[in-house]
């Protein structure tokens, strides 16, 4: 095909014959809800969910208005700008066949570093009823081991002092809501749509704090007046990479600079607990259900733990993608062993799912050969991750005498891959973390303590004084370091819990 047409309003009509366009009247649409941290999953996600609500039902009042927090959401803000806030999202089914759709809700786009004022006074505009947050794990600023505010955060304290002008979210939330409680204006909704446990709680918990510091009647106000809904959000979405942008463009004959892949599934539950209203979300497919609990428990300790073992163990076996890692059987009977063994023992009962068939779908989806989702990607903020996903299920297992040597190992291969940031072939890994030099640190003194790793205190919490676990990770650091043949290691755990039954 050589002619391709650029993504933009004026253009959709011409779309229509190649994909599912926005059928509605995208201006009359109003920004009801205000989106910090526009990345691939928020547009694989919440802006899915909300732009085929608009194709089925009227929902313009719900449009999304985004915002990025950092310099780095430039590049996302001008691409989406150039294309009308149009966007693609191609869906990769295991087959092979790839559909596409393009995506509307999105309506506009700030960055706080241009006017942080701008997005203060959006958010408390009356338009908008729900802030939602697509912001990271590590963005929730709490203490991995405490669960506490950390106030030394130097952003934290340029906030503190700064409140007109903030760099962390919990800044322009409580500037925004300061507005409104003042101003007379019923409060939004503070929507996380993160991996954490609790995250509406979570989030409360933090932006109570920080208010709290800054203005104890706000935080009063806001604890009684604004909802904070708990979630579980799933839908896998690959880092785009060049050669997704030239297919939309070669397959569809679409040009759009920045399109989003995603595998078919999708899911989001959430808690009905809405200040000033919410979108009909239930109309196209979500579950809204009065605690979400078990649900995103189920989800955080057996999907993403499921993929930081498979992220962390392949990585220094020399694996690159999630399918390709799960597709062999050595680490397909892994998996399934630390999810059977150390991770379901600890969750609760969902009701409605039967586990034995939720991690086989978890395995099939893992094992979609055409989302070729990158381990790197995986591996990303492990920092950040691995406390919420693989941590706390060890804690758990030592509390309640249950097995922890499928978790170890990925704990003594994140030590052994923050240090040499190495295959076990010598290929150099590409390690993106917020802690990466404090975790290549203190990975480097393993020859010397083996223990050196686990004092990362902000990661491990008091883990370094459970005697069965620092035995059992010793033992397996120091094999590691003797040689780095991982699925030695892995073959030798899945024999002696073979022993044990
Ligand atoms: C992944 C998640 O970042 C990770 O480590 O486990 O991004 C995962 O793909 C999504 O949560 C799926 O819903």
């Amino acid at each position: 095909m050589n002619k391709s047409i650029k993504l933009n309003q004026e253009n959709l009509p011409l779309l229509a014959d190649k994909m599912i366009i926005p059928t509605y009247d995208r201006s009359k649409m109003k920004a009801g809800i205000v989106h910090v941290g526009v990345g691939g999953f928020h547009r694989s996600h919440e802006a899915y969910y909300t732009g085929s609500l608009m194709n089925e039902s009227d929902a313009l009042d719900w449009g999304i208005c985004g915002v990025g927090l950092r310099e780095s959401d430039r590049k996302m803000r001008d691409i989406l700008k150039e294309q009308d806030f149009l966007y693609t999202l191609m869906f990769k089914h295991p087959d092979g066949t790839v559909k596409a759709r393009v995506i509307g809700s999105i309506i506009d786009f700030m960055l706080s570093v241009d006017d942080p004022m701008a997005v203060i006074d959006r958010m408390a505009h009356e338009d908008t009823k729900i802030v939602s947050l697509t912001i990271t794990e590590g963005g929730y600023n709490f203490h991995p081991a405490t669960g506490e505010f950390m106030f030394d955060n130097p952003d934290v304290q340029h906030d503190l002092a700064h409140p007109e002008a903030p760099r962390l979210v919990f800044g322009y939330l409580t500037a925004a809501l300061k507005k409104r409680r003042d101003s007379g204006r019923p409060p939004f909704t503070v929507q996380s749509c993160d991996n954490v446990q609790h995250n509406g709680d979570m989030t409360k918990k933090m932006l109570l704090a920080f208010a709290g510091r800054l203005d104890p009647e706000l935080a009063e106000w806001i604890e009684a007046n604004v909802c904070f809904p708990n979630a579980m959000v799933d839908r896998i979405t690959p880092v785009t990479t060049a050669s997704d942008i030239e297919y939309l463009r070669t397959e569809f004959g679409v040009r759009g600079a920045w399109p989003v892949t995603c595998e078919p599934f999708c899911q989001w539950v959430i808690e009905d607990n809405f200040s000033s209203g919410r979108p009909a979300w239930e109309k196209v497919g979500a579950q809204f259900v009065p605690d979400v609990t078990p649900y995103e428990k189920m989800k955080i300790r057996l999907l993403n733990a499921g993929h930081s073992v498979l992220g962390l163990l392949g990585s220094i076996h020399g694996h690159e993608t999630i399918d390709g890692a799960v597709t062999d059987p050595l680490f397909a009977k892994y998996l399934r062993a630390f999810m059977d063994v150390e991770a379901t023992p600890v969750l609760d009962e969902v009701e409605g799912i039967n586990l034995d068939d939720y991690k086989d779908s978890l395995i099939e989806r893992f094992g979609n050969p055409n989302i070729k989702d990158s381990l790197a990607r995986i591996c990303l903020e492990s920092s950040a991750k691995l406390p919420k996903f693989l941590i706390a299920t060890i804690n758990e297992n030592l509390a309640a005498g249950g097995s922890i040597d499928y978790a170890t190992l990925v704990i003594a291969a994140w030590c052994y891959y923050s240090d040499k940031g190495l295959s076990r072939h010598g290929v150099e890994l590409d390690i993106v973390d917020e802690m990466k030099d404090e975790l290549h640190l203190a990975a480097m003194g393993t020859e010397d303590d083996v223990l050196s790793f686990l004092r990362l205190e902000p990661i491990f919490g008091d883990l370094i004084n459970n005697e069965r676990f620092t035995q059992t990770y010793a033992a397996m650091v120091q094999a590691l370091y003797e040689d780095p043949d991982i699925a030695r290691l892995m073959t030798q755990i899945l024999a002696e819990e073979q022993q044990t039954v």
